[in-house]
């Protein structure tokens, strides 16, 4: 990763748009093969009822959304998954759930299920909400790969979003993943009614986390019934390429993964996302509670793109 100043970064992500997507798709280019699409499986082990108030989130009590709660999966179902997954062409298995920060029992049950999903030979990712050192610890001697912790947004704008917690509160949790040696994935979400210089600011705040990101979601607001954020306006498409370029500028190394949203792009919208740095995304019908990109449609996708890696199974 390159440090750079804010007003350096302003000046990437302004620069005229072709000479931007230009420059980033050569880094891409020199650093991965760029038909290598990873592809990651979500899986909400537990569903619904958190006491967070992210304005976007379905899962929040204080949405209104209509949505299966679930409490933790057992083993067996996790499993099951998996090794459909593994079947598929899947890299990485990400366990969601929602909670404001563990109980030990998910704690324990998660440890389970890293071991139940590496039996597959797939990688595993969590995202079970802020972590202490100790549990940070638990989860790395089990195997945990990757652990998914997002800055979501500017610290500028992040308390027009979400209240429960604060900025600060997050890298915590990074600091503690990262220090436990787990990969850290950390990233945002466009499209909520940010200004242009607060996606700059959240692309900065990626660059001076405590610990560089392996892999970094970038997701498109999905507006779901029910949340705070569900008639806020749409986002500019420019600027979601003009993230992912100039992420991908700065994170040379780092898969960037078009992450939620991509189901409101078309297929030569995803394509020029592909094309500014994005290489990774989920594969599978279903995101956490929303719909996700049809399978079929995807394998379609991969398959003009000349990228292999999927299977429909
Ligand atoms: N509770 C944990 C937490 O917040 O860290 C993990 C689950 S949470 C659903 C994981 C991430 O999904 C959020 O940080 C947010 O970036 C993303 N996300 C949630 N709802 C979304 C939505 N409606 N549209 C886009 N991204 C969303
Ligand atoms: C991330 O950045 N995006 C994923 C994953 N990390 C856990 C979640 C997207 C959730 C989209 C809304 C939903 O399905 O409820
Ligand atoms: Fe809870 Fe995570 Fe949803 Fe926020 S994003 S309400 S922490 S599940």
């Amino acid at each position: 990763m390159t440090t750079q100043d804010p007003l350096t970064i302003k000046a990437l992500y302004q620069q005229p748009f072709l000479e931007l997507i230009y420059q980033a798709a050569q880094i891409q280019e020199d650093n991965f093969k760029s038909s290598d699409i990873e592809m990651c499986q979500l899986v909400s082990v537990k569903t619904g009822g958190c006491p967070e108030d992210c304005a976007y989130c379905s899962q929040s009590n204080q949405s209104e959304s209509e949505i299966k709660l679930n409490p933790l999966l057992p083993v067996s179902e996790v499993e099951a998954i998996a090794k459909s997954a593994k079947e598929r062409g899947v890299k990485r298995i990400c366990m969601g759930a929602a909670y404001k920060s563990p109980t030990s029992a998910a704690i324990q049950r998660s440890c389970e299920y890293i071991t139940a999903i590496k039996k597959h030979g797939l990688e595993t990712c969590a995202t079970l909400g802020s972590l202490t050192q100790e549990q940070a610890t638990t989860l790395k001697q089990a195997g945990l790969d990757y652990y998914n912790h997002n800055i979501d947004t500017s610290p500028e704008y992040y308390s027009q979003v979400i209240t429960s917690r604060t900025f600060n509160d997050r890298l915590d949790t990074i600091n503690h993943v990262g220090t436990a040696g787990i990969k850290v994935c950390c990233g945002g979400i466009l499209g909520m009614g940010e200004s242009q210089d607060d996606r700059i600011s959240f692309i900065h705040a990626l660059t001076v986390l405590p610990y560089t990101p392996s892999s970094i979601p970038i997701n498109m607001l999905v507006k779901i019934p029910g949340t705070k954020l569900a008639e806020v306006a749409d986002l500019d498409k420019f600027e979601l390429l003009r993230t992912i370029a100039t992420t991908r500028i700065l994170f040379p190394t780092t898969r960037i993964r078009l992450s939620a949203g991509r189901d409101q792009l078309s297929e030569l919208e995803q394509a020029l996302c592909f094309l500014a740095g994005a290489n990774s995304i989920f594969y599978g019908d279903k995101l956490l509670t929303a719909p996700n990109n049809a399978r079929h449609a995807d394998l379609e996708l991969l398959a003009k793109l000349g990228s292999n890696n999927a299977q429909l199974g």
